[in-house]
């Protein structure tokens, strides 16, 4: 497994010293700036490239750009409409930028609307540390009270509408434009500062696009692309929705195992790939991560090791961030099973065997508390998520635990 970390670019105030004492071995990153549905030309790569490769001295930092998260899919595409097929082809020409480059990992995801979603992006823990929470309730709030959408009334449970009206209520000003920042902030370009207007407007587009609709525009997308992904020996990975499950009456379908094979089935093809998220997959009880690895090897092309907690057995439910081995993941058991892909992947001479992974998230704690990142990636709560796995990396590969069969190091 490669041990990869996402940087966010020079402005990231997590930097390229941080990652290599962290042990990072590549990088992930994305023009966050190139707006949706443009293209990534070769120069803006190409600078990406320089600034992950040289360290602000000017000394080389021995680490390059190995994976793309994201290229983003626009909404247009997903909708099928507007300016849906000039932006098909500037997704195919990025892709032949980035393949040039020799990156070979491509992820992206397809959920409508809003990208991953949380209601507290620095919840407390017992023990001070702070980390990212989707809380059932007070989403619904958001969706009863703030957004106010027609028809959040038909989709929520009365009694956690109930609750919802009682949290609202004891909600101050502050509360309730936290609570509305947090959720939008997901939201392709929510650093533009995102209204709930725009949120309203984006939903009556996806008034007419229920669930079957939206995967059979995601099968011709992959039709289009997948082709020519193929030729360039790059490999296309689908991250799950987060949440997995339909969110202010958008359809999500990239939410369970059914999902994934649905999609690699129609469209089969090496670079038709999966990012196998733990942390989002996790969310729900039916999911059967490890078991997922091993049906699905083949076709998972990146990993995001973290994990949750869900609160509850309420589906669709609460969770948090938790630490990365105290979830409801079987943290090992998926490890255990995607060391043995690789095996697999060794023993039949492939290139590419060595699946690259990132700790995902981290919680906040220790000096993360007093220093501003991105929400979910400070360094050392990623710092520690990362060790704990390159713990369990170390330990699952090692002779006395591993037969020499199934033995792929690194
Ligand atoms: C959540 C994160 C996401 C992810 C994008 C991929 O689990 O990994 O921010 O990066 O949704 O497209
Ligand atoms: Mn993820």
């Amino acid at each position: 497994m490669r041990q990869t970390w996402r940087w966010f670019g020079p402005h990231d105030s997590v930097s390229l010293r941080d990652m290599l004492q962290a042990g990072v071995e590549g990088v992930v990153s994305a023009l966050h700036h190139v707006p949706t549905g443009a293209i990534w030309t070769p120069q803006e790569i190409a600078q990406r490239q320089s600034e992950i490769a040289q360290l602000p001295s000017g000394a080389p930092s021995g680490l390059a750009w190995e994976v793309v998260e994201s290229l983003p899919v626009s909404e247009d595409i997903k909708r099928q409409d507007g300016d849906w097929r000039a932006h098909i082809a500037a997704y195919t020409r990025s892709l032949e930028n980035i393949a040039r480059t020799g990156i070979k990992v491509v992820c992206y995801n397809f959920m409508p609307v809003l990208d991953w979603t949380r209601t507290d992006l620095h919840w407390p823990r017992p023990d001070g540390a702070t980390c990212m929470r989707f809380d059932l309730v007070a989403f619904a709030a958001f969706d009863l009270f703030i957004l106010q959408r027609p028809g959040a009334r038909d989709d929520c449970p009365a009694e956690i509408a109930d609750l919802a009206t009682a949290r609202f209520a004891l909600m101050d000003e502050g509360a309730r434009a936290a609570l509305a920042r947090n959720v939008v902030f997901g939201l392709p370009g929510a650093a533009q500062q995102v209204t709930l207007s725009d949120v309203r407007q984006h939903l009556a587009a996806y008034d007419a696009i229920p669930a079957q609709r939206l995967r059979a525009h995601f099968i011709d997308f992959l039709s289009e692309v997948v082709p020519v992904t193929e030729r360039l020996g790059l490999r296309l990975c689908c991250h799950p929705d987060d949440p997995p499950f339909d969110l202010i009456g958008l359809p999500r379908i990239m939410s369970c195992e059914q999902d994934f094979t649905t999609i690699t089935t129609e469209v089969d093809s090496p670079a038709n790939g999966i990012t196998l998220c733990t942390g989002s997959l996790g969310a729900r009880s039916d999911v059967d991560l490890a078991g997922m690895m091993e049906r699905l090897g083949p076709k998972v092309h990146f990993l995001h090791l973290r994990n949750v907690k869900r609160e509850g057995t309420r589906w669709p439910g609460s969770f948090y961030e938790s630490r990365h081995l105290e979830g409801d993941v079987d943290m090992v058991a998926v490890m255990d099973a995607a060391l043995r892909e690789e095996a697999r992947r060794k023993a039949e001479g492939r290139a590419d065997c060595s699946i690259p992974m990132r700790p995902d998230h981290g919680q906040d704690i220790l000096d993360d508390l007093s220093r501003a990142a991105q929400p979910g990636y400070p360094a050392i709560g990623r710092l520690k998520g990362l060790a704990e796995l390159r713990g369990i990396l170390t330990a699952l590969s090692h002779p006395t635990i591993r037969a020499p069969s199934t033995q792929f190091w690194p």
